[in-house]
């Protein structure tokens, strides 16, 4: 179960689907294009529409169940999705061969893409594209999930910023197990603004999904084997995987290389570091690259959060290692009566040391470019400019009842409250307070849960612009908040114990309902989530 599963350089380019030789495509077979024209969204007041680029990509999604090898001796079952591309570029999609997870989506800002989701699963499901600003009937939101053997039609145009986003299920209450089965990918956008600076491409650009799974003896996944706990926690695994495998290797040439990193783990947050203490070296976040790199000597990456590193391996010396880890932190307390080891509901706790990814460094690669010092313009949202900047819109997160839930609500399929109605066109300063986590917020008095909670807002990039933590909660914050990039476009903001953090939101392109929820998915699917609505 736990043997040292090494790939080589080749089959782990060959997972990625990437490097000239290697290419993995699901389809190459290009058809001709189809008579149906691109539909027009219901737009919108947006600043900002790019030309569309030709030619449009057409793929037929398919989420269905099969079994992978991820260790030796039996193959695991896993869900999966699977791409096949009806027109358009072949290099649009890429698939992780071999690996639960995938395909890899890669367009440009501007192009229309076409989706056809099929659902060959013995459940109802519907796929969000996380981090995309697209129309609320595109946005995967739970009442649009199908049934088993029905398809649903995507159709929208990609205005986002370069960035490294992603797709995975939504249907209600079971998009945590639908994740943790294997159903998620990437969905890369380059645009011109990217493409100048001319960054590591090809093979030393590298997505690397990082999440933590258990396994039976008969290498098949276990999800909730602790119930109620861990619902109430998050499910913690015991084996982490990259790309979907365990004990993960690379070998990768002395040169520089583009890492993009995405938590898709359904809780475990990582405190990412190398493991001999060179600082990382950051130049994007959620939503796209930032104004200019900035180096940290550890990252915290929440579920559903994204980075991209630039790694310079160039000086070092063949035969030598790097090694991602992450690094130990407390954890998060808990007291009370069902407090201390019942709360361990894993044998590898959120806080445990972890190895991530072991690098060896081979030859020396392609020429160093070096680092720009300017990597994209942003547009800085001015809290003076919000609507609202008297009277944030705030959001309780607490716990009641065993269950996690906003402002004392929990998911409603089409309720949205009349504090939850924003303006087309608004920017708007929220708040998320997660100061409620004790024993009194809960009314139990018995059990004290203060959890972590990275809350994610559909159909928007926002922008972190305060973070508070109350007194009595800074030590332990202190051993993660140093991790936090908030310097960029983000779209997935992870509140602390004790914390209040203030975000500048702008709705400026589509009107309807979207979700807000914590993207920790156990706690998404026992209801903390909530629709919002954008009106004009
Ligand atoms: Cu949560």
């Amino acid at each position: 179960m736990t043997s040292k599963n090494r790939i080589t350089r080749r089959d782990f380019i060959k997972l990625m689907g990437m490097g000239a030789g290697t290419l993995t495509l699901s389809a190459c077979g290009l058809i001709p294009s189809a008579s149906s024209a691109p539909t027009t969204a219901r737009v919108l007041s947006t600043p900002f529409t790019p030309a569309p680029v030709s030619p449009s990509l057409v793929v037929d999604l398919t989420a269905g169940a099969t079994t992978i090898r991820v260790f030796s001796g039996p193959e695991t079952s896993v869900w999966r999705y699977q791409a096949s591309v009806k027109e358009g570029s072949g290099e649009s999609i890429q698939t992780l061969s071999g690996s639960y997870l995938g395909p890899i989506f890669r367009v440009r800002q501007g192009q229309q893409v076409r989706v056809r989701l099929k659902n060959e699963l013995p459940d109802p499901t519907i796929v969000h594209w996380h981090g995309l600003r697209i129309p609320e009937d595109m946005d995967g939101h739970p009442r649009y999930a199908i049934a088993p053997g029905a398809s649903y039609e995507y159709d929208f145009q990609v205005i986002n910023r370069a960035g490294t986003y992603w797709f995975h299920p939504h249907p209600h209450q079971l998009t945590a197990p639908q994740v943790y089965y294997g159903l998620a990918g990437l969905f890369i956008v380059s645009d011109d603004e990217e493409a100048a600076l001319g960054l590591p491409s090809g093979e030393y650009d590298i997505p690397l999904v990082i999440q933590d799974r258990a396994f039976d003896s008969q290498n098949q996944m276990v999800y909730l084997a602790n119930g109620m706990m861990d619902q109430m926690i998050g499910f913690l695994g015991d084996t982490i995987l990259v790309n979907g495998a365990p004990n993960a290797n690379l070998d990768v040439k002395a040169s520089v290389y583009r890492l993009r990193l995405l938590n898709g783990s359904n809780s475990r947050i990582y405190k990412l570091a190398w493991q001999d203490g060179t600082p990382l070296t950051v130049i994007a976040t959620d939503g796209g690259l930032l104004e200019a790199p900035v180096t940290r000597d550890y990252i915290t990456l929440a579920p559903g959060e994204r980075v991209e590193l630039w790694a310079d391996f160039s000086k070092q010396t063949a035969g030598s290692e790097m090694r991602l880890v992450s690094l130990p932190f407390s954890g998060f307390s808990s007291g009370g009566m069902m407090g201390g080891g019942m709360m361990g509901n894993s044998s590898l706790p959120n806080g445990a040391p972890l190895n991530i990814l072991s690098l060896k460094i081979g030859e020396k690669g392609a020429d160093v470019t070096p680092l720009p010092s300017r990597l994209s313009t942003m547009e800085r949202h001015r809290v003076d400019e919000a609507v609202n900047r008297n009277n944030p819109r705030s959001f309780a997160l607490a716990m009641q009842n065993m269950i996690h839930t906003i402002n004392n609500r929990v998911f409603e399929m089409d309720a949205v409250a009349r504090d939850e109605i924003v303006q087309l066109g608004d920017l708007e300063l929220w708040e998320f307070i997660n100061r409620e986590g004790g024993g009194g917020g809960m009314g139990m008095g018995m059990m004290n849960m203060e959890l972590p909670h990275p809350m994610h807002i559909h159909g928007v990039q926002f922008q972190v612009i305060g973070r508070q933590i109350a007194k009595e909660y800074e030590s332990a914050y202190q051993e993660l908040s140093a991790g936090f990039v908030d310097d960029g476009w983000k779209d997935t903001v992870l509140v602390m114990p004790g914390e209040k953090v203030q975000v500048l939101v702008r709705f400026e392109n589509y009107e309807g309902t979207f979700l807000y929820h914590c993207h920790n998915l156990e706690h998404e699917d026992a209801g903390m989530m909530r629709n919002y609505k954008i009106e004009s």
